[in-house]
């Protein structure tokens, strides 16, 4: 990276390939020119599966909002968290995954080392100054051999990667409008969390942030 600026609209388009450990790389910039079709997409879908606050099995409402796209989306209530083929607010299922989504994905993963990667879930996560994601691993999904791929649109987040315990060190990675990351292999059940956003106010999408996660769920 040419400047390390967190106030800056996106990473330096520098076309780096950032190694952050075994199998999971930063895309700086992979994301920039989709990333208007991605929100236009993004819009589409909550219009029809609105973003939410759910809550963890036990009993806090999330800071981050969520809702999903795909064959399955990921949902948490007191009961727990789990994959399902419907929105419970609607009891429709999801909105299929846009083109733009699909592409992107397995575009990322190839570049990652994961050709053939093919999601059925993709979790649309939205920040709000103050929002934050605590460590957790993600560990509901079938396949662990299958990479996560996430890009994230709007304001910087710092992302937190620790290691295959609660209690490893974390790393503090800066993220930017229009990164994609990838993890597979032996990084995919690396701890890992959000901490909170910061107001540094985007061009595009203001004082938010959008990240896609996609996954091979089932
Ligand atoms: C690292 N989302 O939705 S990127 C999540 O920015 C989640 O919204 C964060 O963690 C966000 O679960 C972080 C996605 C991510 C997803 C899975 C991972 C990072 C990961 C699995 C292993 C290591
Ligand atoms: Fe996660």
């Amino acid at each position: 990276m040419v400047t390390g600026d967190l106030f800056a609209d996106h990473a330096p388009a520098d076309d780096a390939r950032i190694a952050l450990g075994e199998a999971a790389f930063v895309l700086r910039g992979f994301a920039l020119a989709d990333a208007a079709a991605l929100l236009a997409a993004v819009d589409a879908i909550a219009r029809r599966a609105p973003f939410r606050h759910m809550v963890t099995p036990g009993g806090f409402e999330m800071s981050v909002a969520l809702t999903n796209c795909g064959p399955l989306g990921w949902t948490s209530d007191r009961r727990g968290y789990r994959y399902a083929t419907q929105d419970p607010l609607t009891g429709e299922p999801w909105p299929p995954l846009p083109d733009v989504f699909l592409q992107l994905a397995g575009h990322a993963a190839a570049e990652a080392g994961f050709p053939g990667f093919i999601p059925d879930a993709c979790l649309v996560n939205r920040y709000v100054p103050g929002a934050r994601l605590s460590l957790h691993q993600d560990k509901d999904e079938h396949d662990y051999a299958a990479p996560i791929v996430s890009v994230s649109l709007g304001m910087p987040a710092v992302f937190l990667f620790g290691g295959l315990r609660r209690a490893d060190k974390t790393q503090r990675i800066p993220l930017f409008h229009g990164d994609v990351v990838v993890w597979g292999g032996p990084d995919r059940l690396r701890y890992h969390g959000v901490a909170p956003l910061k107001e540094h106010p985007h061009a595009v999408l203001g004082s938010q942030r959008i990240n896609l996660t996609f996954r091979k769920a089932g």
